[in-house]
């Protein structure tokens, strides 16, 4: 099974620095960066690298997410934001679970021992209060120590499958809700999240607060995914 890692990223050249030579080159047959448009160098980083890097074409984590799974070609996708937080030794972790007959694996950092450094008041509460509505809702098919963390590793053809096409920024939270209603094998493995490593915070919190919301209440009473379709 091939492998594509996706990086998503605006604005991250401290932590690409620390990142990317983290990233070891057996781990993967594809690496390909989405951009959100940085314009702090982190482009000119990517390219003197000779990584694959394209800039997305709307705006947001979401529309990064949906464009990058398909220029991807692995079998397997885990997506990853160099911000220093994510774990890079998780990927072949997630890959090998993967393997093994895992459809979905979700990275918890308040599971099974893990932790965030990166936490803040306002956001462990809101980590807290999603995970908890989420599992409020399904709780009767999975129980997620953490809903939010958004560091994933899936079969790509789970894309299609679960007509997973939009670019709102609950991209991930979409592919768990879906995973798990369709009965797919869902698992999660603890990530300590550790303190970003320089540059800011970019995604918007209360957006994000407001589309966990809908988004949780959409899945939950929505029969099937919802497919686009197109009269001729
Ligand atoms: N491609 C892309 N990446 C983004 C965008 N917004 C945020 N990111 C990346 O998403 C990751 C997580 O963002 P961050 O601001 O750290 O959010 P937090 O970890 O939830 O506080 C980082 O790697 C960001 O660079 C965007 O619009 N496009
Ligand atoms: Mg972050």
């Amino acid at each position: 099974m091939k492998v594509s890692i996706i990086v998503f990223e605006i604005n991250e050249i401290d932590g690409m620095r620390a990142m990317m030579p983290q990233i070891k080159r057996e781990w993967y047959d594809e690496l390909l960066i989405v951009d959100g448009g940085s314009t702090d160098g982190t482009i000119e980083y990517a390219r003197e690298h000779g990584y694959d890097l394209f800039v997305q074409k709307a705006k947001g984590v979401g529309a990064a997410l949906n464009e990058a799974v398909r220029k991807a070609h692995g079998d397997i996708v885990v997506i990853y934001a160099p911000d220093g937080s994510f774990l890079p030794d998780r990927i072949p972790m997630m890959v090998q679970k993967i393997k093994e007959g895992c459809d979905i694996v979700n990275v918890t950092r308040y599971g099974y021992g893990a932790r965030s450094y990166d936490d803040t008041l306002a956001t462990s509460f809101g980590n807290w209060t999603f995970t908890t509505m989420a599992n409020l809702f399904f709780g009767n098919l999975f129980k997620f120590t953490d809903f939010l963390y958004t560091y994933l590793g899936f079969r790509r053809n789970l894309v299609e499958d679960l007509a997973l096409d939009t670019t709102l920024m609950t991209w991930g939270q979409i592919l768990l809700l879906r995973g798990i209603k369709r009965g797919l094998k869902v698992v999660e493995i603890p990530g300590d999240e550790h303190r970003r490593v320089g540059g800011a915070v970019k995604v918007p919190k209360l957006r994000a607060a407001y589309q966990l919301f809908t988004t949780i209440l959409r899945e939950r009473f929505s029969e099937e995914p919802s497919r686009q379709v197109r009269t001729l």
